[in-house]
């Protein structure tokens, strides 16, 4: 039974026995998910120091315990309504927003909201491992709260679906349990996340990068003219930059601590040979995700992305930035593959919005790379990282079968096939990472020798605080 108050919420479960019926047939199936499928060897002697969002204030948002995973409170949360909001892009711009689903846009509605809430189980899968091969307690807590908190991202969609999508939300509910990532015959949506996470720096740079698509994405979400969705993702976006934090400090302490191990070695020592991940493979890393996580922005000309915006179910991000609403007028130039190189083309901007995003989403990382190489600065090293150019390494899109170098530079297949190993992880480099996290670090306070301490603890706790507890 499932019982309303033990779910913080802020959508009157107690009183909605329609919600609570859906709900009591899915809770159950997403626990034994959760089980199967999340945190594998933490849930059931562990106490895992939390944060649970038990309402939308600040108050109610900063509320830390130490909870078993499977007990975690996984609440239904909407930002606050705002008082007579208007729909802000498209053909309908200014008119109410609209607090029920209109027929006409259901089967689109539906199918964003489902790529949506398939990515967050999805994640959960692919990190399921990585407990135990964790660099420290803190970042073991810091995994746990990331996928506590993509279940609840799940639950938002799933909510949604159940409240406004009557018996098709129901099945596309189960549906989304029923998907595995990386399962052959049943795979999740999008492509990165059928990709393994087996090490840390996959970790980091997968809550760096592709949680960033989760960012620009809810941010193009929360501009929808579907109210009820525009407000789960406005909330959704404050624990999502969370998980970027994860991503952009554990890269930014793995880069110190190589930092640290080759000053030590009077920058004359190969870092693999001291324990450290050698700049090389961390921009291998870079390269992989960020070219998956482009990816996850869609095709570069897309009609349904143009039939979302021209309808009010997606915007671009930050919409009031923009001055045309319905872009109708406007234009965007971009590179098209033409006889063997690239010719400029210019398309109306509705059918770019995937590009328009994709270009709000680049300008984000570069922000973050930035503040990496500000490491190297400190250390009076001359290296830096980089993001890779936007063709290379794509796979879908129309530069997915065409090849290209980090630097943009157009490839034969055989020169593609013969170098793909000088900037994406090899069998090699995977190897070695296993190797150095082999042994997980789970006593308090202490890191692994390839990581440098966070600057501060959760919640103002100290470094050495118990983060994951083991009842006796
Ligand atoms: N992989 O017209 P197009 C997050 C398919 S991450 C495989 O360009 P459209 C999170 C597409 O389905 C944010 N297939 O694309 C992060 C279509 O197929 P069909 C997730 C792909 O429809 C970390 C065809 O190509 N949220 O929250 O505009 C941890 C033509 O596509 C891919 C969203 O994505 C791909 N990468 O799709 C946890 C928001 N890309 O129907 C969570 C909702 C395209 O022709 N989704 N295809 O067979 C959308 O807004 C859109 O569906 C897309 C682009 C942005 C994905």
């Amino acid at each position: 039974m499932i019982s309303a108050e033990k779910i913080p919420n802020n959508v009157g479960l107690s009183s909605n026995k329609r919600l609570q019926r859906a709900l009591e047939h899915w809770q159950p199936k997403y626990i034994q998910w959760w089980k199967d499928m999340g945190p594998q060897g933490f849930q059931d002697y562990h106490q895992v120091y939390v944060r649970t969002a038990v309402s939308v204030d600040p108050s109610g948002w900063a509320h830390f315990e130490y909870v078993r995973l499977p007990e975690y409170r996984w609440g239904i949360f909407l930002a606050d309504p705002v008082h007579d909001r208007r729909i802000g892009f498209g053909d309908f711009v200014g008119e109410p927003v609209w607090q029920e689903v209109p027929g006409e846009f259901r089967n689109q509605l539906r199918r964003l909201i489902v790529t949506q809430g398939d990515t967050e189980p999805a994640s959960v899968e692919q990190q399921r491992w990585l407990g135990q091969r964790c660099p420290s307690m803190y970042d073991l807590r810091n995994l746990f709260q990331v996928n506590v908190e993509e279940g609840r991202h799940l639950w938002a969609m799933v909510y949604l679906l159940h409240s406004y999508f009557g018996r098709d939300g129901r099945d596309e509910a189960e549906e989304l349990l029923a998907r595995q990532s990386g399962n052959r015959d049943k795979p999740r949506i999008l492509d990165a996340f059928n990709e393994p996470i087996e090490n840390w720096l996959d970790f980091f740079m997968f809550t760096m990068f592709t949680d960033r698509d989760g960012k620009s994405q809810l941010l193009s979400l929360s501009e929808s003219s579907l109210d009820p969705l525009s407000r789960t993702t406005r909330f959704m976006l404050t624990e999502e930059a969370h998980h970027m934090f994860v991503g952009e400090t554990g890269v930014a302490r793995i880069v110190e601590r190589t930092c640290q191990l080759l000053k030590d070695a009077g920058y004359s020592e190969d870092v693999r040979s001291v324990g450290g991940i050698d700049l090389p493979t961390i921009q291998k890393f870079i390269n992989l995700w960020f070219s998956l996580s482009l990816d996850l922005h869609g095709n570069e000309v897309s009609t349904n992305a143009a039939s979302y915006f021209g309808n009010g179910l997606k915007g671009r991000a930050q919409e009031e930035k923009w001055d045309d609403h319905r872009a109708t007028e406007r234009f965007y130039e971009l590179d098209v593959p033409f006889n063997g190189g690239l010719e400029r083309k210019t398309i109306p901007i509705r059918t770019a919005m995937n590009e328009v995003l994709r270009d709000w989403y680049v300008g984000d990382c570069e922000a973050g790379v930035h503040r990496w190489n500000k490491i190297f600065e400190r250390f009076s090293m001359s290296d830096r990282l980089r993001l890779p150019d936007r063709k290379f390494n794509r796979s879908i899109g129309m530069f997915s079968s065409l090849h290209f170098d980090p630097f943009g530079a157009p490839l034969s297949k055989e020169e593609w096939e013969r170098r793909r190993g000088e900037w994406l992880p090899d069998a090699a480099d995977r190897e070695y990472l296993l190797s150095i996290m082999a042994r997980p670090v789970y006593e308090p306070g202490k890191f692994a020798n390839y990581i440098a301490p966070p600057l501060r603890g959760i919640n103002r706790q100290p470094i050495n605080f118990e983060y994951v507890r083991t009842e006796a």
